[in-house]
């Protein structure tokens, strides 16, 4: 715990609103007032980057093919991908966070943590400083954006989606007890569905109830894990501001629940692990060319293995390929399979490019 003259940090975490879909709007007023997605062109099987909070309503989403997107909302307005727009928009927006702040830690083209701890602007007010921000934002690039703000990161992003579209949301200090008690698990960094429906089993939907057990049988339940989430329920995250992250590689992976018994059953798992990698790596946006394909075996002794390849694209051959090699190393049932990429180093980061 914090004695009574520690400093609390103060974290805003900033999310454009609808990004994609509002550079599209904006760029093209005539979209303003319909239901726009931007994506791949539903003959070439594409999918739903983002879409704007009209097409929303009908049940479109992100990720979503793009012949689904079309069923549901006929109206749909779909717009090409033009990333080298959205780039720009993303250094605009960065520049402009630096004017507060050196620790900016970007996640994604249009999402980012600053630490404002140390600033002076806005006589230091973290809430100003984000009010204004959103303003500038606003009135520079006629785009939308949401924060939140709050002393770590895991706050500051869920409450960066409590007031979205273009709304902020401040969780102070004092109010942080209060405000975990019914919050879903589900929101804590790090808990995705599998993670959420594992908690389920043990009776846990929010993290008040989380709070309930003990860290030592969260960490015989969950491993490492089980620390994190001892302390995330209690909105206790101390990871810092990290504005030197580079991305290095990308990956995916899932643990079964019944081990796989042979390559051909780790072969036909393959092509979905592979969409999920693509998925990850259309979120990540901003990413540098491929440098490598690799994947990552733990059979159910627990030892595990990677055979990582240079090559420049995804390929489900040579995933197969490697897989074949992997697979043969120990021939034991497998408990979990990985895929990912390892990207060539950046030689246009944004983030150099400001300082
Ligand atoms: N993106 C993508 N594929 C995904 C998810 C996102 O290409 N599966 C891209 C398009 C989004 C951008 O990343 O515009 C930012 O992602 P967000 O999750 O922040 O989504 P949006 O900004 O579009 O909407 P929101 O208003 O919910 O933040
Ligand atoms: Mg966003």
């Amino acid at each position: 715990m914090l004695g009574k003259y520690a400093v609390y940090r103060k974290i805003i975490h900033i999310d454009m609103d609808c990004f994609y879909a509002a550079i599209e709007m904006r760029d093209f007023p005539e979209l303003s007032q319909k239901p726009v997605a931007v994506g791949g062109d539903s003959k070439h099987r594409g999918v739903i980057a983002t879409c704007n909070y009209a097409a929303r309503k009908w049940g479109v989403r992100s990720a979503m093919p793009t012949a689904q997107a079309l069923k549901l909302c006929p109206k749909l307005v779909l717009q090409p991908v033009r990333m080298e727009v959205y780039k720009q928009e993303s250094q605009y927006i960065r520049r402009l966070f630096a004017e507060y702040t050196s620790l900016i830690e970007p996640l994604s083209l249009d999402e980012a943590y600053l630490d404002v701890s140390s600033s002076t602007q806005c006589q230091g007010s973290a809430t100003w400083i984000a009010k204004e921000i959103r303003e500038r934002i606003f009135q520079t690039r006629q785009l939308t954006a949401s924060a939140g703000i709050a002393p770590n990161k895991c706050l500051a992003k869920i409450a960066s989606d409590w007031h979205k579209p273009n709304g902020q949301k401040v969780i102070l200090p004092e109010d942080i007890a209060s405000f975990m008690i019914d919050l879903p698990v589900r929101k804590l960094f790090g808990v995705g569905p599998k993670m959420e429906a594992r908690l389920k089993e043990e009776g846990i939907s929010t993290c008040g109830e989380l709070q309930h057990f003990s860290v030592d049988v969260l960490s015989k339940k969950f491993g490492i894990l089980g620390l994190r989430l001892y302390e995330l329920a209690r909105g206790i995250d101390d990871r810092p501001v990290n504005p030197e992250r580079i991305r290095k590689s990308i990956s995916v992976e899932e643990t079964f629940t019944t081990d796989l018994s042979n390559l051909e059953s780790c072969l036909a798992i393959l092509p979905r692990l592979i969409l999920d990698l693509e998925e990850r790596i259309r979120k990540a946006g901003d990413i540098s060319s491929i440098h490598s394909l690799f994947i990552k075996i733990k059979f159910n002794n627990f030892q595990k293995t990677t055979v990582e390849q240079v090559h420049g694209a995804i390929d489900l051959n040579l995933f197969s390929f490697l897989m074949k090699e992997g697979v043969s190393r120990k021939n034991l049932p497998v408990r979990l399979l990985g895929v990912g990429i390892k990207l060539k180093p950046m030689n246009n980061d944004p983030q150099l490019s400001l300082f």
